[in-house]
């Protein structure tokens, strides 16, 4: 860790920190609270900073200044002020990860990726990725089979190949997309202390939470979770062997903005058709009935997550999630149009960027339809990059069984030659498992979800990849 990485330190959250600006391209500054002196380059890195997060310059200086931290003005650019000598500004930090550093193209190493899994600078477009027209099978009441038909066959391909698509014509209104999206943003731009009064614990892994890390990185993110069915019965251990009695999991709603609790469950009714129409087609792509995983819904552990990814000065260094697939059955993703997600291409394991298209959803299949059909479709990889200038939302929407699922092949997916290649596991106590270890390492994790794959199929090697890359 280099000097400047231990020099690391904590400010509160929109704290604004007066900063000395030196000719010789410093920006020098006390940390609050320590009143420890902090320093950062910023001629040699040309990182910018969000404009709206500076405040007060003031005059021809400051004015000059303010337009080269933030990349406003080419004239400004790359050129020293003759008068500048000793400059003061005020910057307001940008983001509720509380860290000083991170605001100054510094990162707290909590955050920082190995460099096999940081982003690539060059981003690679998914046009592969397929757009599929649901209006066959849900928009319009009168089309034909082979329509239909012909959806599904693009469903199957889409699962097969890239286990990711984006559906358009998906009949959900636009106006509620865009009214959580809105509520969300209000929500997330109030002080820490206010989000936090809905902060998840260990008990109660729903609300608001800023510490989550993927594979012990911690990700560029903050997220407000809820579940669609409240509240949920939980197993309370995660040890498969101990009946260890039961927990509810409850949403939790802040009073601010108090609007957010009516314009979520909105969202829910409009999205829950759409999964419902969503497992209909993949169960038809299974050559399965429609209806055929409609059982499994009844006491659903679906949640929804608002997801925001503040700017990040040092996006080459820190993902806004780190690498994983989708431990559920289905994830709906709602994305703005500042776009961010990568997807793991299967044919070469490229990071591909998934480009926004207005009012699509981003569909992927998680591990436990892997398991349904006896990986007919595979569960993929999938991460977030964060950018330097703009803040970035997205919804998922991770459809989950009842907790008392055991998760299996599907009797009818499997034969003699074709046997099952999972053990059932519960979906429950893996559920509980994962919410939890969110909080402290659990020396089982591996271990039992490693033991889901019956260890005379594939290679061994695969199946501890694909259960460590497991994320809820
Ligand atoms: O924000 C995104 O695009 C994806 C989010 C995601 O993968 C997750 O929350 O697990």
């Amino acid at each position: 860790m280099s000097e400047r990485e231990r020099e690391v330190g904590e400010v509160r959250e929109r704290e604004s920190v007066p900063l000395l600006v030196t000719a010789g391209g410093k920006l020098r500054w006390r940390e609050p609270g320590s009143g420890r002196r902090r320093w950062w380059w910023w001629l040699p890195s040309r990182r910018r900073i969000p404009a709206r997060n500076l405040t007060s310059v003031g005059g021809g200086v400051g004015r000059w200044l303010s337009q080269l931290l933030t990349g406003g003005g080419r004239r400004a650019e790359g050129r020293r002020h003759p008068h500048l000598h000793r400059h003061h500004l005020t910057y307001k930090l940008p983001i509720s990860l509380h860290q000083s550093p991170s605001a100054m193209g510094e990162l707290d190493p909590t955050f920082i990726q190995e460099p096999e899994h940081r982003p690539k600078p060059a981003v690679i477009e998914a046009h592969g990725i397929p757009e599929i027209d649901l209006s066959p099978y849900i928009t319009s009441s009168s089309s034909s089979p082979n329509a239909i038909h012909d959806l599904v066959d693009e469903i199957r391909d889409a699962c097969k190949d890239w286990g990711f698509f984006q559906v358009i014509n998906h009949g959900v209104p636009i106006e509620i997309r865009e009214k959580v999206q809105s509520v969300a943003k209000r929500f997330f731009d109030q002080s820490l202390e206010e989000k936090k009064k809905v902060k998840r614990d260990e008990a109660n892994p729903l609300g608001y939470y800023d510490t989550e890390h993927t594979k012990n990185v911690r990700d560029w993110k903050e997220v407000f979770d809820f579940m669609v069915d409240d509240p949920v019965v939980m197993p309370a251990s995660y040890d498969d062997d101990d009946d260890g009695g039961t927990v509810e999991y409850t949403n939790q709603w802040p009073h601010h903005p108090s609007e957010l609790r009516e314009v979520c469950e909105e969202y829910v009714k409009e999205v829950q058709k759409l999964s419902n129409k969503l497992l209909e087609l993949i169960s038809l792509s299974l050559n399965l009935p429609a209806n055929r995983l409609e059982p499994f819904f009844k006491d659903q552990t679906t949640f929804i997550r608002l997801n925001h990814y503040p700017p990040c000065l040092a996006p080459d260094l820190a993902l806004g999630v780190g690498r994983h697939k989708d431990a559920g059955v289905l994830t709906i993703l709602a994305q703005d149009d500042v776009g961010g997600l990568e997807v793991k291409r299967k044919i070469d394991g490229e990071w591909i960027f998934v480009k926004p298209t207005p009012n699509a959803f981003i569909i992927n299949v998680g591990d436990i339809i892997q398991v349904w059909s006896n990986d007919t479709y595979e569960s993929v990889e999938h991460r977030v990059r964060v950018n330097s200038t703009r803040e970035r939302f997205s919804i998922p929407y991770f459809v989950n069984p009842a907790p008392y699922t055991v998760v299996e092949p599907l009797a009818e997916l499997t034969n003699e030659r074709n046997p099952a290649r999972y053990k059932g596991y519960n979906w429950g106590k893996f559920f509980a498992t994962r919410k939890l270890s969110n909080f402290k390492k659990l020396n089982v994790e591996n271990i039992q979800i490693y033991h889901f794959k019956k260890p005379d199929e594939g290679k061994i090697e695969d199946v501890v990849t694909r259960v460590e890359n497991v994320v809820i």
